[in-house]
């Protein structure tokens, strides 16, 4: 380490100690923590304890075993009686999600309701100790947490249609959102330029959506060349199959992660229609030559007129509820470009039947027929703020991306809310620069901006601020193709957003989470991780 940074993590830590405190580099940061004297050296005669009937609690047990043995070599052992213990206790009264956390010399104990609240206790010791293998001492010092979310919906999305990221780059996505209490990964699974999850009844939605000719040197490319005929030249794709499906979403409970998938209609379905062009209003299959993709852009929507279009997207959630056992399942709605149903036949007849007066009407006809079919399946539909026009489906969630305005409306109407607008909360936005950095698709939306996101606006009263369940932050993948600009992208500002939606609104404070933050650029830097640096004004 470097003299100058050696003299200023001293200065740090001396301005810690005169606070009373050491810096604890937690984040988010606890509702409650207070420091006590002392520390807890995890060391081979240290033993975890758990109840063993509650199945959870042992994967709990091994994921904590896992981590200490990654960074230090140590297996501690399990359930026996030695001098100091690392315990799990389930109390009931404790809040949902939230910890209880006590650490004297002697033992560490972690109090939860279930298995979720002492994951996030265990993720709170495990960022106080190193990240990467060392011959250090572990040291957790001696203290007490009362922690629990200030949000229940504490979400990130990844768009691996536009790019796709494999398997192992999901499952380091989940990772990092676990580490930050994040509880939520909406998988953008579907979109014009790529159709990535196998649905077994309509294989050609893999077989051929899921490749396309791809040119990374221009960022729009894809859109120019997707579905080229010549199958051969598509070098480009890739889908998850259900199997891998299965193992993600597993993998993303045991971090108390539910995965809520969204397949988008009826816009941004090109990718279905390269497919199934029956399904489209043209009926044609241009989209599978060359160069007339643009010619047909408009009619990347659903026909609302074909019955066939119902029956074909039922068929795929059908498909995608036995895979995602999630209660929220996400139709998109979003941006639909409603050119094609004026100029189609079936769909004016549709509005002809149907009493609706413009095409707004068919759009909410549509998301209400499968509000409907979810619903009779026992699961709630999450759709864009784009689903208000027209009228709202009766139970719906509404995401408000385009700004809050969407959010407001849909809160006074007492339907639930996730806050996700633009500015701050896409992660697709330039973070600094924008010289020197990565292309990105616009905006501006720094970690400070992030960090001062406040998700309940001030136009709701107490009654209607307890439909916005929390907020999310999204990462549309046009310009974002590698998981070192991924990393990029996301990091640090899930940690920020992270804090915003976990702990209490008095507790935030920038100039506090700028120095924990630095002890995770360092983390990161020893995991290999890529991050913006920002301009800080600490430093180690
Ligand atoms: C708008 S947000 C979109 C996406 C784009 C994104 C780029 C939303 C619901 N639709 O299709 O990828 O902007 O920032």
């Amino acid at each position: 380490m470097p003299f100058k940074k050696i003299v200023l993590l001293l200065l740090l830590f001396v301005s810690g100690l005169m606070k009373g405190q050491q810096i604890l580099p937690i984040i988010p940061k606890p509702a409650e923590l207070k420091m006590g004297m002392g520390n807890f050296i995890i060391d081979d005669n240290t033993t975890i304890h758990y109840d063993k009937s509650q199945k959870e609690l042992k994967a709990n047990a091994d994921f904590l075993s896992t981590c200490i043995k990654n960074i230090s070599g140590l297996s501690l052992k399990m359930n026996k009686k030695t001098a100091k213990k690392i315990e799990f206790v389930i109390e009931k009264g404790v809040t949902e999600e939230g910890y209880k956390l006590k650490v004297s010399s002697n033992s560490i104990v972690i109090k939860a309701s279930s298995y979720k609240g002492v994951f996030y206790g265990m993720q709170s010791v495990l960022q106080i100790l190193p990240v990467v293998r060392t011959n250090a001492e572990l040291v957790v010092p001696v203290m007490e947490v009362n922690d629990f979310p200030r949000f229940k919906w504490r979400g990130m999305m990844l768009d691996v249609s536009r790019h796709f990221f494999g398997p192992e780059v999901i499952k380091e996505y989940l990772d990092l959102m676990a580490s930050y209490k994040m509880n939520v990964f909406h998988w953008h699974l579907v979109d014009g330029a790529g159709w990535r999850l196998e649905i077994k009844k309509y294989p050609k939605l893999t077989q051929q959506a899921a490749w396309r000719v791809d040119d990374l040197s221009t960022p729009w490319n894809w859109a120019e060349v997707a579905f080229n005929a010549d199958r051969s030249k598509s070098t480009y794709g890739g889908y998850y199959t259900q199997e891998q499906v299965k193992e993600i979403v597993a993998y993303a409970k045991a971090r108390n992660i539910t995965v809520v998938p969204e397949i988008e209609m009826p816009g941004h379905s090109e990718a279905a229609m390269a497919a199934y062009p029956e399904l489209s209003c043209s009926s044609k299959n241009h989209f599978g030559q060359s160069g007339d993709f643009f010619a047909s852009k408009t009619d990347g929507n659903y026909c609302a007129g074909n019955d066939n279009s119902f029956l074909f997207i039922q068929d795929v959630l059908t498909e995608v509820m036995a895979i995602f056992p999630s209660t929220y399942i996400h139709i998109g709605g979003d941006e639909v470009d409603k050119t094609s149903w004026k100029q189609c036949a079936k769909c004016q007849a549709r509005m002809k039947a149907e009493n609706l007066k413009d095409e707004n009407e068919l759009q909410s006809y549509f998301i209400r027929r499968i509000e409907k079919f979810l619903v009779s399946k026992k699961r709630k539909m999450i759709g864009w703020d784009e689903i208000l026009e027209g009228g709202l489906a009766p139970e719906a969630t509404v995401m408000s991306w385009r700004g809050e305005a969407g959010g407001i409306e849909a809160a006074k109407m007492k339907h639930y809310v996730i806050m996700t607008p633009n500015s701050p909360c896409y992660f697709d936005h330039y973070q600094a620069g924008p010289e020197g950095e990565p292309l990105a698709i616009g905006g501006f939306n720094t970690v400070k901006k992030v960090y001062d996101y406040e998700p309940i606006p001030k136009e709701l009263n107490k009654e209607e601020e307890k439909f916005v369940m929390g907020g999310q932050g999204n990462v549309w993948t046009e310009y974002i193709s590698t998981t070192e600009h991924l990393e990029y992208m996301v990091l640090p500002r899930m940690a920020a957003l992270a804090e915003v939606l976990w702990s209490p609104k008095d507790n935030k404070n920038w100039n506090d989470f700028n120095e924990r933050l630095q002890y995770h650029f360092r983390g990161y830097d020893q995991k290999g991780l890529n991050y913006s640096p920002g301009n800080f004004t600490v430093s180690i």
